[in-house]
């Protein structure tokens, strides 16, 4: 048994070693260099290239170095029938938190605009915004948008969210499934998603669902970009519906040069870095399932296959 890491970015070898620095035992290897296929039992991946996985004819388990495993259930070739994990971390959680706090407080406070107004040499001040007065609704409540609808609430935001099953979190008020959508759309001044992409979930950020925020209201996409529905967003920003948006993900990473997102003054940019996986913290849940794949016991923050998420 061992395993193979299969990522395209320049994390691999970080990924690799970190791995193998934290069991010297298990044989690690990574996909680009000579490796023994058949031997390989877990596939610790990221945006992996399409068909890799099917290289591997004793794969038993595909582990994402990340939350979201979207991208693996995109993959029509891989290996279907063996249990997908994902990385469910406190780090991931509050990093997300904190990422989404700063953008909503940059919101309130209008510095996004300040920036520009600073490089046109433009001297304006603007109204801003209290915490108090303010309505966030968290499109999603499992690790990452529950941490952030609490931690929002404890900073005396008005905070609801909605997800599949009803929760229960202290100062939030939740609402679930389509029946109760609008109720939460109706009065959510700051839309902040959450969800994981799923068949049921892609272009759910539509005119359809943003018409129902408020005049005015702001978005912020932190899940993936196959949530939003691009042009929708842009007309509504252009009617003066939505005051901006503030995305993270994107259909197409890195973003085309030529995408009307780079140069829309209602649109603010970060290039999917919200929140990473940081190798000190989730590297001992991954060998901790690779010891109990090896010993056939129960993994941990195991994939729902039927629900993708
Ligand atoms: P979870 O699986 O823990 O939570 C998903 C939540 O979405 C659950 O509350 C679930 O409801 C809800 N949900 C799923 N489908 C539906 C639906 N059809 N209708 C209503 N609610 C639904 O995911 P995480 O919190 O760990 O992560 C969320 C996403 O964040 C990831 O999938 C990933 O895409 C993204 N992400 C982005 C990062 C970034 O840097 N930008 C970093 C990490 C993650 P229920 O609880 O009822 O099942
Ligand atoms: C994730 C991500 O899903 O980084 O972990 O987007």
């Amino acid at each position: 048994m061992a395993i193979v890491v299969i990522r395209q970015d320049d994390r691999i070898d970080l990924w690799k070693n970190a791995l193998q620095n934290a069991d010297t035992a298990v044989n690690v290897y990574s996909y680009l260099e000579e490796h023994p296929k058949e031997e390989i039992s877990m596939a610790v991946i990221w945006k992996h290239p399409k068909g890799s996985l099917a290289d591997y004819p004793n794969l038993k388990c595909i582990a994402s170095a990340g939350a979201g495993v979207d991208y693996i259930f995109e993959d029509e070739t891989r290996p279907k029938n063996i249990p997908i994990t994902r990385i469910v971390d406190p780090y991931l959680a509050s990093d997300m938190s904190e990422h989404v706090l700063a953008v909503i407080l940059a919101h309130l406070k209008n510095l996004n605009q300040y920036k520009l107004d600073q490089v046109s040499h433009v001297w304006q001040p603007k109204q801003y915004m209290r915490i108090k007065d303010v309505t966030i609704g968290i499109l999603g409540l499992g690790e990452l948008g529950a941490l952030t609808a609490s931690d929002l609430s404890s900073y005396n935001f008005n905070v609801q969210g909605w997800s599949r099953s009803k929760k229960d979190i202290e100062g939030v008020q939740t609402f679930a499934g389509v029946a109760e959508q609008k109720e939460f759309l109706n009065a959510t001044d700051i839309l902040v998603c959450l969800l994981p992409l799923t068949p049921a979930t892609e272009g759910i950020l539509n005119n359809e669902l943003l018409s129902q925020l408020p005049k005015n209201a702001f978005v912020i996409n932190v899940a993936r970009g196959g949530h939003m529905v691009d042009d929708d967003l842009i007309a509504l920003l252009d009617s003066g519906h939505l005051s901006g948006a503030c995305l993270d993900v994107y259909h197409t990473e890195p973003l085309s040069k030529s995408h009307p997102f780079w140069n829309h003054k209602k649109v603010h940019m970060t290039p999917h870095y919200a929140s990473v996986s940081d190798t000190s913290s989730v590297i001992p849940q991954i060998i901790e399932n690779y010891k109990r794949l090896s010993s056939g016991e129960k993994m941990q923050n195991l994939v729902d296959s039927d629900k993708g998420y």
